[in-house]
């Protein structure tokens, strides 16, 4: 970290926050508590980001809620409850607002305003930032807490624009809700929005169409509601649920079962994979045997228990086919857990159309055209995902030292230490930024929110104007990370894990996005790197 300390004019801010979703809030309580003079900006109306956004129907969780929330603030686990294990997102949402009106965040956040340009200018160790109505803010640190999966991306189908019903993408759902009872419907996508969304309209439309592209693993969620008693055994419960969150690598409560896929007996392998079918959220992703992961044959007998599990649930034998995934292994991409969403297909009123074998030619005014029919359609949902992890920095000007953009800094992929420090771009700090730990967001999210107001700290008790990586980190960190993430089948599959999204240019083909080695492993890095004074960073 390069420090260099410089008189300079009167900066509007201290540090400003972009972002006032999960770790955007708690960044501005931490800042707060630091005496700073800081400032939120935050594109949407209202708090929320993720869970202000995506009120599309079905939207919830797939952590459970008791592990979701902050741990911050005791008197804040004390006050609220959560109704169902796996909450909606109109209840998340409440949450995040509630947290908000406690802290009284509001004051310092300024909402409808987009930063569309950040540029650091070396003469006052200082981030000029441009806002989408053309105002100039200064400020000494910018702190990016602009989500991982926040940048969504339209197919590049032509045509998006002649469509003459009624039609958005699930991240952009309007706030008044679409009615969608009774009508011709039509869902382009089938990852975990689009699970969620399907199971959730097929309930009450007319007529359902998926046009699938790659089916996905699918688990079912099993949610259930909180009653009050059990909600105050949860509470009773925190500091021991907290404590597992803090040990697992994803910061779930599942934690990797120590067995191998293959040395166990069959039938005792069966049967703990029919208790983890049958019990709630990820644990079937995140607490299956050790080797799941990694080992092709454990995972290929993982991938036909739950090819079995579509085989019993879909009637169809041919659309049960297409149901499953032919080109990745089962965990091996983000598993979407599922209420009835294979029992969808099963409905009269239900289709699945697979552009592999009729690719969508354009969406017309009436609907869509695929190279066998035009389909009428009063309504296209757009599940297509977003240009994930990186994809929300490259929307923005960001620019270093010398006029660099960070855009092209990245070009061959994110270079970064620590997931929170980028060279080059000095007094730049990174919440859950690429290469962090990443995994149960609120729990990884605090933790990223800790390490930077630390240093922010740190550079505050040392009078410093200037932190900076130096080279050395970022290429320490970054072929640590790359290292860490080569044998896991994961990094082998095109998804949003691995940056890939087939409509942005540039994004094709799979990367190494994340840190793979476990979020205590990454803590435990960090940590030291902290306590020894932040080695890493130039000094000044
Ligand atoms: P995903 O998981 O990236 O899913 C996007 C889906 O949209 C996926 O099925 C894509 O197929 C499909 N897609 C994208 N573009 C096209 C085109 N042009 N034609 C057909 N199909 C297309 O995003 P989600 O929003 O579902 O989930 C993201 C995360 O948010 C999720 O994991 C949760 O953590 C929350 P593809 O697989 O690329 O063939």
């Amino acid at each position: 970290m390069s420090i260099a300390a410089k008189a300079t004019e009167q900066l509007d801010f201290d540090a400003v926050v972009v972002g006032a979703g999960v770790a955007g809030l708690y960044q501005l309580i931490k800042l707060r508590e630091l005496g700073l003079r800081v400032r939120t900006f935050e594109a949407a109306s209202a708090v929320g980001g993720t869970w202000y956004w995506n009120r599309y129907p079905g939207a919830r969780f797939d952590s459970e809620s008791w592990t979701y929330g902050y741990s911050f603030s005791k008197e804040l686990m004390e006050e609220w409850d959560w109704t169902e294990h796996f909450a909606p997102q109109p209840e998340t949402e409440r949450y995040l607002n509630f947290v908000a009106d406690k802290f009284d965040l509001r004051r310092d956040i300024q909402f409808n305003t987009t930063v569309t340009a950040a540029h650091y200018r070396d003469d006052s160790n200082s981030w000029d930032l441009i806002l989408h109505d053309g105002t100039h803010v200064t400020t000494r640190f910018l702190i990016t807490a602009i989500g991982i999966l926040s940048a969504p991306t339209m197919p590049n189908i032509p045509g998006t624009d002649a469509f003459e019903g009624q039609s958005c993408h699930t991240h952009n759902w309007p706030k008044g809700g679409v009615d969608y009872a009774g009508k011709r419907v039509a869902i382009i996508g089938t990852g975990a929005t689009a699970v969620q969304t399907i199971q959730e309209v097929a309930k009450t439309v007319g007529h359902l169409t998926i046009f699938q592209r790659t089916p996905n693993w699918c688990a079912p969620l099993n949610n259930g509601k909180i009653s009050k008693d059990e909600m105050d055994s949860i509470r009773a419960r925190y500091p021991e649920i907290l404590a597992r969150c803090k040990e697992t690598a994803g910061c779930y409560v599942h934690s990797v079962d120590p067995r191998k896929t293959l040395e166990t007996p069959p039938d005792e392998r069966n049967a703990f994979w029919e208790k983890l079918y049958a019990s709630p959220g990820f644990g079937i992703w995140q607490g299956n045997f050790s080797d799941m992961l990694s080992d092709r044959a454990a995972n290929a007998a993982a991938s036909e228990f739950i090819a079995n599990k579509i085989r019993q649930r879909v009637k169809d034998p041919v659309t049960a086919e297409k149901l499953i995934p032919k080109n990745h292994g089962f965990g091996t991409r983000r598993v979407p857990l599922e209420t009835h969403y294979y029992e969808v297909y099963n409905q009269p009123n239900v289709e699945l159309v697979d552009v592999n074998e009729t690719p969508i030619e354009r969406i017309t005014r009436g609907g869509i055209q695929t190279t066998q029919q035009e389909y009428a359609f009063d309504i296209i949902i757009y599940a297509t995902g977003f240009d994930a992890i990186s994809g929300a920095f490259d929307r923005m000007d960001i620019q270093g030292v010398g006029g660099v953009r960070l855009k092209d800094a990245w070009a061959n992929g994110p270079q970064t230490y620590l997931g929170v420090f980028v060279e080059g771009f000095p007094n730049l700090f990174m919440t859950m930024g690429p290469h962090a730990g990443l995994g149960n967001y609120t729990r990884t999210a605090e933790y990223s929110v800790e390490f930077v107001s630390g240093v922010v700290e740190y550079a505050k008790e040392k009078g410093l104007k200037r932190v900076e990586t130096t080279a050395d980190g970022v290429r320490e960190w970054t072929d640590f990370v790359l290292g860490l993430g080569e044998d896991l089948l994961m990094n082998e599959v095109p998804s949003w894990m691995t940056g890939v999204n087939r409509n942005v240019e540039g994004k094709q083909v799979p990367r190494i996005m994340r840190y793979s080695g476990g979020h205590p492993a990454y803590r435990r890095h960090c940590d030291a790197i902290a306590s020894a004074g932040y080695p890493l960073l130039a000094q000044a």
